[in-house]
C-alpha cells in the first residue's frame, strides 16, 4: 500500500514578513511531532539559474524583465522532481515563497522599476524599496481573492513565536506595514 503523500505548505508574504523564520519554526515543529518534514526556499540560489538570479537581485547584472520572471519560473521547475520524490515519500515541504511571488512581483513591475530604482530609499537588493514593495502587497491581496486557493492569513506580531496549524499557502504581512509606515526612507 502506498504511504501518505507529505502536504506541500506554501508561505508567501512581501520581503522581510518574517517568512524564514517562520519555516523554520514550523519545520521545527512538525519534526518535534514526529512529521517528517523539510524546508525550501526560491529563488533557490545555490543552482547555475539561482545563481543569475542573485547576481540579477543584488545589482550585479541586468536582465530583461520578460527573461527574468521565466529565470524564477525555471528555478522552481528546476526543484519539481525533488518536491515530487520527497512529497510521494511522505516528507512534508514547507516552500520560503513559490509561484505567487513569481505573479505577484512581476506583475508589481507595472510601476516601473527604472524610475523606482532613482528614488531614495533603494535597498540593498533589486526590489528593496517602499513603492515596489507596496505595489507587491497589492498584488498578493488580488492572488488571495482566489477562491480556490487554501489560504490563510497570520499576524507575526501574535505568531511570531507560536506554531502555524497545517493549511496550504500561508500570507503574511502585518510587520512589514508596520515598517512601511515607520521608516520614512523605505527599506523595509
Ligand atoms: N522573487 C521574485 O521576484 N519572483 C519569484 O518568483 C520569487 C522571488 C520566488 C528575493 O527573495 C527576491 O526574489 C524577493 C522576491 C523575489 N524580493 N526581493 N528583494 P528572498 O526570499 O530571497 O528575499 P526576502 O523576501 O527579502 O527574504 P528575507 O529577507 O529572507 O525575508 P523573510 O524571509 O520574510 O524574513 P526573515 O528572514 O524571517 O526575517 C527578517 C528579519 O526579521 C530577521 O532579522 C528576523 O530575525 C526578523 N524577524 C522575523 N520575524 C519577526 C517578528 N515577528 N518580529 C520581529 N522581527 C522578526
Amino acid at each position: 500500500m502506498a504511504g501518505r503523500r507529505g502536504a506541500l505548505i506554501v508561505l508567501e508574504g512581501v520581503d522581510r514578513a518574517g517568512k524564514t523564520t517562520q519555516c523554520c519554526k514550523l519545520v521545527e515543529a512538525l519534526c518535534d511531532a514526529g512529521q517528517r518534514a523539510q524546508m525550501l526556499r526560491f529563488p533557490e540560489r545555490s543552482t547555475e539559474i539561482g545563481k543569475l538570479l542573485s547576481s540579477y537581485l543584488e545589482k550585479k547584472s541586468e536582465i530583461e524583465a520578460h527573461a527574468v520572471h521565466l529565470l524564477f519560473s525555471a528555478n522552481r521547475w528546476e526543484q519539481v522532481p525533488l518536491i515530487k520524490e520527497k512529497l510521494s515519500e511522505g516528507v512534508t515541504l514547507v516552500v520560503d515563497r513559490y509561484a505567487f511571488s513569481g505573479v505577484a512581483y512581476t506583475s508589481a513591475k507595472k510601476l516601473q522599476l527604472a524610475d523606482a530604482a532613482k528614488r531614495e530609499g533603494f535597498g540593498c537588493e533589486l526590489y528593496e524599496n517602499q513603492a515596489f514593495q507596496k505595489q507587491v502587497l497589492q498584488r498578493f491581496y488580488q492572488l488571495m481573492e482566489d477562491p480556490t486557493l487554501n489560504w490563510k492569513r497570520w499576524n507575526l506580531r501574535s505568531s511570531h513565536s507560536g506554531v502555524l496549524s497545517a493549511s496550504k499557502f500561508y500570507f503574511s504581512d502585518s510587520r512589514c506595514f508596520q515598517k512601511l509606515r515607520r521608516s520614512p526612507r523605505g527599506n523595509p
